[in-house]
C-alpha cells in the first residue's frame, strides 16, 4: 500500500463527551478541537464512544451480562447520535466530514474484524473527510464491540496513513501514575510483548482504556508513528496538529 502523507485522528470519548454524565457531548471541547482539524486537515476521523457508547453497552451488560444481536440497534443508534453531534460540529466549522457507521461496512470474520474500505478510500481521493467511530458489528457468533482505537489501526494500514493522533484526557501515556511521569518516546513491535504497566481509564469503559490502545498500535505498519495526547489541552493541540511536534507521548512501530 502506498503511503498518504497525512494523518488520522481518534477524538477520544472521554475528551468530546462528560465522562460522568449519561449522553452528555462536550460541544466545546468538541468545537475547539474542529478549529484547529479545519487548518490541520485530517485525512480520516475517528470518534470513541464516552458516556455515549460506554454506558449503553455497560447498561446492557449490567440488566443481563451479555450483549446480544438484538442489541446491535440500541447501541448503533446511541453512537449514531453522538457521531450526529461530532459530524454537526465539524460541518459548522467547514470541515468537510461525512459519517461511515462501521455496523455498515464492518463485520467480524473467523475472529477477525474485517472492513470494506474502498468508499471511504475514494471519499479520501475526493477531499471529503471520513468519520467512522467505535461501534457495534456483526459477528459470526452474536456482536462484537469495536473501539475506535481499532478502527484507527484498520483504517491507518489500509490507506496507508503513517501518522496518527489520539486526543485523550490525560497528557500521555503515564510512566508512574503517582509521579503523573510521561513516557516521551516508546518503540513498540508486533513482534515484542509490551513490558509496561499500564492501567485502564478510570471511566466507565468497556473497550479497555489505554492497554488496548497500545496493545492494538503494535499491528500499526512498521514506521507509522502515533501521539498520545491530552485533547483537553490547547498546547498539546497547537504542538501537534499544527506545528507537528510531539507534546506528550510519541509511540514508533518497527518492524
Ligand atoms: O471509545 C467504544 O469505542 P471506543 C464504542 O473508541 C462503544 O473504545 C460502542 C462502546
Amino acid at each position: 500500500m502506498a503511503e498518504i502523507n497525512g494523518y488520522i485522528v481518534k477524538l477520544g470519548g472521554s475528551v468530546i463527551t462528560i465522562k460522568d454524565k449519561k449522553y452528555k457531548t462536550d460541544k466545546e471541547t468538541l468545537c475547539r478541537i474542529a478549529d484547529y482539524l479545519r487548518i490541520s486537515k485530517p485525512l480520516v476521523i475517528i470518534h470513541g464512544g464516552g458516556s455515549y457508547g460506554h454506558y449503553v453497552v455497560f447498561s446492557i451488560i449490567q440488566e443481563k451480562t451479555k450483549v446480544e444481536d438484538v442489541d446491535l440497534p440500541r447501541i448503533s443508534h446511541t453512537m449514531d447520535k453522538l457521531n450526529h453531534e461530532v459530524v454537526q460540529c465539524l460541518l459548522k466549522k467547514g470541515i468537510p466530514a461525512v459519517s461511515f457507521p462501521p455496523h455498515s461496512i464492518c463485520q467480524v470474520i473467523n475472529g477477525s474484524i474485517v472492513c470494506s474500505l474502498e468508499t471511504v478510500k475514494e471519499a479520501v481521493t475526493r477531499g471529503l473527510i471520513p468519520v467512522l467511530y467505535g461501534d457495534s458489528i456483526l459477528s459470526s457468533n452474536g456482536i462484537e464491540i469495536v473501539s475506535g482505537d481499532i478502527l484507527m489501526v484498520l483504517a491507518a494500514n489500509e490507506l496507508g496513513i503513517k501518522r496518527l493522533y489520539f486526543l485523550t484526557d490525560v497528557d500521555g501515556l503515564y510512566e508512574d501514575l503517582e509521579t503523573k511521569k510521561i513516557v516521551r518516546h516508546l518503540m513498540v513491535s508486533k513482534n515484542k510483548q509490551l513490558h509496561l504497566d499500564i492501567r485502564g481509564s478510570s471511566a466507565i469503559d468497556v473497550t479497555g482504556g489505554m492497554r488496548a490502545k497500545i496493545e492494538s498500535l503494535r499491528n500499526l505498519i512498521p514506521g507509522a508513528r502515533a501521539y498520545i495526547l491530552n485533547g483537553r489541552k490547547e498546547d498539546h493541540l497547537y504542538k501537534a496538529l499544527i506545528k507537528g511536534e510531539n507534546p506528550s507521548t510519541l509511540i514508533e512501530v518497527s518492524e
